[in-house]
């Protein structure tokens, strides 16, 4: 696949592009590239519906909602010829689906640490779930402070000739965990600043954070034993 057609494609200009290629030549040429990424668009929102049906057992259940938030994203076609840039692949589909692994991606958000591991454990021992790498920045977190749980898993999608084994990324945190990221992907990730006074004031808003996850967690369960009584 060409690289001009993969970043035309994400201008949604069509007419702008017609006026420089064939219209039905690039359409075509973008077909196995529409169906990979149509792929990852059906698993990720089937992670997504997986994660829903649990938290709605949940609510019916035990009358408590241990997700938050779900957020989907398919990573952007841009996005995708950077990262194969970086990893100094050649831009094709055999390198798209084999090379990255976080084209689909489900951020999972929870009220407490334990709802992570909780419905990380519920997800990865669903029968048609295979996981394929766990990295577990909560309990290791990155030098900068970042925590949050992330699954490689893949899941079947059903088509009409079969089905395929597809990857999508899975991260788990929790708010305070997610706030610090947002924050901190806009203002720090990725840009090439080497400020130790920085560096060591973000980890300890990351610390911070850790520790009102711990309180909360910690009130929750005082309630819960109360409520119990
Ligand atoms: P973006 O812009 O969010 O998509 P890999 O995914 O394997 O190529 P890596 O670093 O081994 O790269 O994977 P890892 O550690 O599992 O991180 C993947 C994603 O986690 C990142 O995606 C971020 O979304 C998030 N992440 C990891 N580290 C940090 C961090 O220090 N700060 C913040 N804010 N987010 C982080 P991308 O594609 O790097 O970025």
């Amino acid at each position: 696949m060409d690289e001009q057609i993969i970043k035309n494609e994400n201008t949604e200009n069509l007419t702008e592009l017609a006026g420089q290629v064939n219209l039905a030549e690039f359409l075509e040429s973008i077909k196995p590239f529409r169906e990979v990424m149509m792929h990852y668009d059906c698993a990720m929102e089937e992670v997504r519906t997986k994660i829903v049906v649990l938290d709605r057992e949940f609510e019916t259940k035990y009358k408590r909602n241990p997700v938050e938030n779900i957020v989907t994203r398919l990573k952007k076609p841009i996005s995708i010829l950077r990262k194969l840039e970086f990893l100094h692949l050649p831009v094709n589909i055999n390198n798209i689906q084999n090379g990255l692994h976080d084209i689909a991606g489900v951020r999972i958000i929870c009220s407490f640490v334990s709802d992570i591991y909780e419905i990380a454990n519920l997800l990865t021992k669903q029968d048609d779930i295979t996981l394929i790498q766990t990295k577990d920045y909560i309990k290791s977190p990155k030098p900068n402070g970042y925590r949050s749980l992330h699954l490689l898993v893949s899941v079947p999608i059903f088509l009409s000739n079969g089905k395929i084994p597809v990857c999508v990324e899975v991260q788990i945190r929790t708010e305070a965990m997610d706030s610090w990221a947002s924050v901190e992907h806009k203002i720090k990730y990725k840009k090439d600043i080497d400020n130790t006074q920085i560096t060591k004031r973000l980890k300890s808003c990351a610390e911070k954070m850790a520790h009102i996850d711990q309180e909360m967690q910690e009130i929750n369960q005082v309630i819960e034993n109360l409520s119990s009584i």
